[in-house]
């Protein structure tokens, strides 16, 4: 009986939580266990507790698109959502010369990555109400095939010299979505830079928001290669209250 309840105790693991009533009638505790600490597996992970903001916005890509999120690319490439960081996601967007090899997702099961046969531009970005001070978390990892870094002053894949870059920026939303004018760009929060190794294992960077507080503002992810490819992640977006 015991190995009874056990083995419905793991069916329910493994089904999604709302149809765990029909075992109701002949394990009711271990179910109703079953059922609690389904819903809180990694797969679905509980909305943030301060803001609520994480599961409803798809800040971790885990639903496994790119709802919450928008992207634009120039040139060739684009932004992926992926889950096995040995498989292209899109097998017709990536350089067979430089075979697919990134991190696996570091939160959960799905993260974001470029990826691209050819020069471009690819940008990943949402908007966000700040309705208080908030801190900002995220992961990044990168990985080129040229490791001389290039930053000019665009996100240009046409740009006649090396345009090899990963950045993280708060800007205007009302700016132009691929500016790096000053009065655009609130803050940079991460770049690549001349001189930086050619891979970052996945990383966790942390930014105060608080200057911000009352403002909508506008997260973007960009990423430029036109030396060859530049595979840029990003993974597990938080935003937390802070203060009182
Ligand atoms: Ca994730």
């Amino acid at each position: 009986m015991v190995s009874g309840n056990l083995s419905i105790f793991f069916q329910a693991l493994q089904r999604p939580c709302w149809v765990d009533v029909r075992w109701l009638g002949r394990a009711p505790v271990l179910v109703l266990l079953a059922a609690v600490v389904g819903c809180a597996s990694p797969q679905s992970p509980p909305p943030d507790e301060k803001t609520g903001k994480r599961e409803l916005g798809n800040w971790n890509f885990e639903t496994g698109d790119f709802t919450g999120w928008r992207t634009r690319s120039t040139g060739n490439g684009a932004w992926h959502v992926y889950e096995d960081g040995a498989r292209p996601p899109d097998p017709t967007d990536t350089d067979p010369n430089y075979p697919f090899k990134v991190p696996e997702p570091p939160e959960g099961r799905f993260a974001a990555v470029t990826d691209m046969r050819a020069p471009g531009t690819r940008i990943l970005y949402r908007d966000v109400e700040l309705d208080g001070r908030f801190k900002l978390s995220f992961t990044v990892f990168y990985e080129s095939h040229e490791v001389r870094f290039s930053s000019p002053a665009n996100l240009d894949q046409n740009h006649p010299e090396p345009n090899l870059q990963f950045r993280v920026d708060l800007i205007d939303p009302a700016a132009r979505l691929d500016s790096l004018a000053a009065k655009d760009v609130l803050a940079t929060i991460f770049r690549t830079a001349r001189g930086d190794p050619g891979k970052l294992e996945p990383r966790t960077l942390s930014f105060d928001l608080s200057r911000w507080a009352g403002q909508k503002v506008r997260l973007r992810f960009a990423q430029v290669d036109n030396r060859g490819p530049l595979r840029a992640g990003v993974d597990d977006v938080r935003l937390e209250a802070v203060g009182g």
